[in-house]
């Protein structure tokens, strides 16, 4: 091939490929899950994603009055697409869980949810 012609496949493949980047986005599936109403906060609120993470960048668990719940946060030895957040001092009320981690591939996602805790 010339020069030209291997700048070109590797625009149309840099193209191609981008979309995919963007594959592993998607919502994550968490425990509880959004919207849930469950009796008491949980020893452990996990978020599972599609694919394997390198880090977790930051996890909150708030309270109503904006109380961090979370103790540790740290991926799953077993399941590296899987975080797992220790919490502490349960209170009864809504809680918001607000997290940040970067993919195998660096990218970094963020988001929230929210579910309800009857008693404490
Ligand atoms: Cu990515």
């Amino acid at each position: 091939m010339r020069l030209r012609d291997i700048a070109l496949t590797a625009s149309a493949v840099a193209l191609i490929a981008a979309p995919a980047t963007m594959a592993h986005s998607g919502a994550p599936t968490t425990s509880p899950k959004s919207g849930a109403v469950v009796a008491s906060l949980p020893a452990n609120v996990t978020i599972t994603f599609a694919d394997r993470l390198l880090r977790v960048t930051r996890v909150q668990v708030l309270d109503a009055k904006g109380i961090d719940h979370a103790a540790s946060a740290r991926l799953d030895p077993r399941d590296a697409a899987r975080v797992v957040v220790r919490t502490k001092s349960p209170v009864a009320g809504n809680y918001k869980v607000v997290w940040k981690v970067q993919s195998e591939d660096g990218h970094s996602q963020a988001g929230t949810f929210r579910f309800r805790a009857r008693g404490r």
